[in-house]
């Protein structure tokens, strides 16, 4: 099978459909294109024989994928709405798919996998998400105006105690040990035996698979997120981002200080969107609900010109001194967040169901 388009490198090798995002220059930040590539790959590899597992990987030296294809999003906005929609109307099917995959999956989460990375790689069910030495894997949408998409409440709202409160709010990296406590990733490889692991997954059955990751895995480097765990759940716990900004005020260490800081940059509007999106989607039975609710605060909040300046500010002028709307979280109203949770027009709605 040939793709149509030369950003992601579809093939099989031996006994595995091969994935490559390729668009390396731009962290292999995913694109419509890429999405529509890997769509019909997957399909087709569901039910050929000749499959028994897929690898899912990046090209180039720095990660999987640093998130969605935010400057083209960016670009159409003066266009309206109907960009944005097709994006990610038809990116989260796939994160769906992949969560139901029959076969294995392996996505290799090397480097920088941040967002709509982490929305290809993290569902996979199957104890087969590799990470290695150099993973940062975070959910850093807050900083740009929005919320963890992609499936990203889901995720973390499964995240241990208040951890994914914090790791969604803050879009904090996770490195090592962390990416598995927080249940993003399940086996740490070194980033040296990649290609190794690779070769032997291309002759492996789909019953093998996880004896071959076995085989390269070994226990992951030590990272500080679990050990948090306390002041985590003092600060994050709270039932509003204010009081969780006034929590940290109250801790003494230089975390509390720091993760303080980092929040007051972020979007108060995308702060609040995330909080109550975390938390709404413990109280949801499937990923696809999750996915919805996650198109309807996208939707709003690109509408709204949060997003936009996030980008503006953060990957385009690069000012770094976003103009959120409203400014602090002080003049912020519960109603403004509620809205952002509204239904979208009938035909705009995902409308995804989890399978009987
Ligand atoms: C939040 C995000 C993204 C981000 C930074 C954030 C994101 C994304 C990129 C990105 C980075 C480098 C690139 C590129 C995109 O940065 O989604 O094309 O070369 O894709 O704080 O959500």
């Amino acid at each position: 099978m040939t793709a149509t388009t030369d950003e992601v490198l579809i093939r099989v090798e031996g006994k595995a459909g091969r994935i490559t995002l390729n668009r390396p220059k731009a962290l292999n930040a995913l694109t419509l294109g890429m999405v529509r590539a890997i769509w019909p790959a997957l399909l087709a590899w569901k039910d050929d024989p000749a499959v028994e597992l897929v690898i899912l990987d990046g090209a180039g030296e720095r990660g999987l994928c640093a998130g969605g294809d935010v400057r083209w999003l960016y670009d159409s906005r003066t266009r309206g709405i109907d960009d944005a929609l097709a994006f990610w109307r038809e990116e989260y099917p796939l994160n769906a798919l992949i969560h139901r995959y029959p076969k294995p999956l392996v996505p290799i989460m090397d480097g920088i996998v941040m967002g709509g990375g982490i929305g290809l790689s993290a569902h996979v069910q199957g104890g087969t998400r590799i990470v290695t030495e150099r993973s940062q894997l975070a959910m850093p949408e807050t900083t740009i105006g929005l919320i963890p998409d992609v499936g990203g409440t889901w995720l973390l709202g499964r995240a241990p105690d208040s951890f994914g409160e914090y790791l969604g709010l803050v879009g904090e990296r996770m490195h090592g040990a962390g990416t598995i406590f927080s249940g993003f990733a399940d086996a740490f490889v070194q980033s040296a035996k990649l290609d190794e692991l690779r070769t032997a997954l291309c002759e492996a059955r789909a019953a093998d698979v996880n004896g071959v990751i076995a085989r390269f895995s070994e226990p992951p480097p030590h990272s500080n997120l679990a050990e948090r765990a306390e002041e985590v759940g003092r600060t994050f716990s709270k039932p509003t981002v204010p009081a969780i900004i006034e929590a940290l005020a109250q801790e003494e260490s230089e975390w509390a200080l720091k993760t303080r800081e980092a929040l007051l940059t972020r979007s108060p509007k995308a702060l609040a969107a995330t909080l109550a999106a975390v938390r709404r989607s413990r109280k949801l039975g499937s990923l696809e609900e999750a996915l919805n609710v996650e198109l309807r605060l996208c939707i709003h909040l690109f509408e709204d010109g949060e997003f936009s300046e996030g980008v503006r500010a953060l990957l385009v002028d690069k000012d770094k001194n976003p103009r959120w709307k409203p400014p602090t979280l002080a003049e912020l109203d519960d109603a403004v967040v509620e809205a952002l949770f509204a239904p979208l027009p009938a035909e705009q709605e995902l409308g995804l169901r989890a399978p009987a």
